[in-house]
């Protein structure tokens, strides 16, 4: 039942309620993060409180239930569904006798363990050493801080807190290169918008099903899977449509609620993409119980990025684990404004096509229907 993997942490997970709703919609998917992270879960404990705990986070009563949580159930990394300051994370890893993680590292670490590209890579990076040297906090040397393990990949901590100066150095270096990255990216943008190519771009949660849709509409074999952040790097891929004009889309990162901010600013390369689109296909995971937040916050990153009036088209993917019919849902102009389909079965993506050849009909088609 309890396997011991080779590598990975046995990690407890912890979340408190402030009021915010859904906990246990929020609990599975601190759970799905632990393992996307490569953790195996031995235990979780949810508690309720009114407002988070300067010093500890929770009160030190709970500290004292989760240490006892812990020992019984042999974890070695304790996970906070939350955003812990340096201090906070100091005082419950001398609390609790053990490595403490909190949510933004925990995605941190996540997207450390799947950047592929150079691009990606570096902007991973940057992401971590902009959230390191926000908690470099007095007092780390109680624990052996070994290399590897969730929150420990990338640059070691010992060496960063020896020379903040090296960081800057470093963050400088990252900034320089990932601009270049970017003017590349803005060249070959360019060089689509004079061949009057429309760029439509795939965003949505995490999970949602972008890389499974891209792959049906493009017949490419991008990487899908049920993990949170299969993929990091954008691909562009030609997407023909018969009676369109030329269409180029692009797959990328998915979102998350509560994406850290490092994270979105070093990802602007990335991004960029979203916020240049002639529209965007906002993919939702419509058989997802917390499917309304999902679209709420990827709202918010997009309205982050800049990318808040670039116009959408909602796709209700999964409509085959939802039990709905597919098909495609109008606005009072008759305009398409979602398309329920499923990626994975292919029902309904004809509509789809057919929503983006009415979107972008090609210039013969516009003349002979006006
Ligand atoms: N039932 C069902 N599962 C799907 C559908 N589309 C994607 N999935 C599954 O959802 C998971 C995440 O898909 P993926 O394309 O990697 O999501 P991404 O993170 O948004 O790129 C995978 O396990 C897919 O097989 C669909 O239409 N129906
Ligand atoms: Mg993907």
């Amino acid at each position: 039942m309890f396997e011991r993997p080779d590598r990975g942490d046995r990690a407890l997970l912890v979340q408190l309620d402030f009021g915010e709703g859904e906990p246990a919609t929020r609990l599975d998917e601190l759970r799905a993060l632990a393992s996307s992270a490569g953790a195996t879960v031995t235990g979780t404990m949810t508690a309720r409180r009114s407002r988070p705990d300067a010093a500890l986070f929770a009160g030190s009563g709970k500290v004292a239930e989760i240490a006892a949580r812990r020992a019984e159930t042999g974890a070695d990394i304790v996970i906070f569904d939350h955003a812990l300051s340096g201090v906070q994370q100091r005082n419950l890893e001398q609390a609790l006798e053990c490595r403490v993680v909190d949510r933004v590292s925990l995605i941190l670490d996540i997207f450390a363990q799947r950047a592929q590209s150079a691009e990606g890579k570096l902007q991973v990076e940057l992401a971590q050493l902009a959230h390191l040297s926000t908690r470099l906090v007095r007092g780390w040397t109680h624990l052996e801080r070994q290399k590897g393990g969730i929150g420990l990949r990338g640059p070691g901590e010992t060496q960063l807190e020896s020379d903040r100066r090296l960081i800057g150095e470093r963050v400088k270096l990252l900034k320089d290169r990932l601009q270049l990255v970017a003017r590349q990216r803005e060249t070959q943008r360019r060089a689509r918008r004079r061949a009057e190519v429309r760029n439509v771009a795939l965003v949505g949660y995490t999970n949602a099903g972008k890389s499974t849709l891209f792959n049906r509409l493009t017949g490419a074999s991008r990487y899908a899977a049920n993990q949170l952040f299969a993929t990091l790097d954008t691909t562009l891929r030609r997407l023909p449509i018969a009676g369109a004009d030329a269409i180029v889309l692009s797959d990328t990162v998915g979102f998350i609620r509560d994406l850290p901010h490092d994270l979105i600013a070093a990802f602007r390369a990335t991004l960029k993409e979203a916020v240049d689109a002639d529209v965007l296909l906002h993919v939702v995971d419509t058989a997802h119980p917390g499917r309304d937040d999902q679209i709420a916050a990827v709202d918010a990153v997009l309205n982050e990025i800049g990318a808040d009036q670039v116009p959408q088209i909602l796709v209700h993917n999964k409509c085959d684990a939802a039990d709905q019919s597919p098909g495609v849902e109008r606005d009072e102009y008759a305009k398409i404004r979602a398309v329920r389909l499923s990626a994975l079965t292919g029902a309904g993506v004809p509509d789809l096509r057919a929503a983006l050849a009415e979107r972008f009909p090609r210039p013969e088609v516009r003349a002979a229907t006006a």
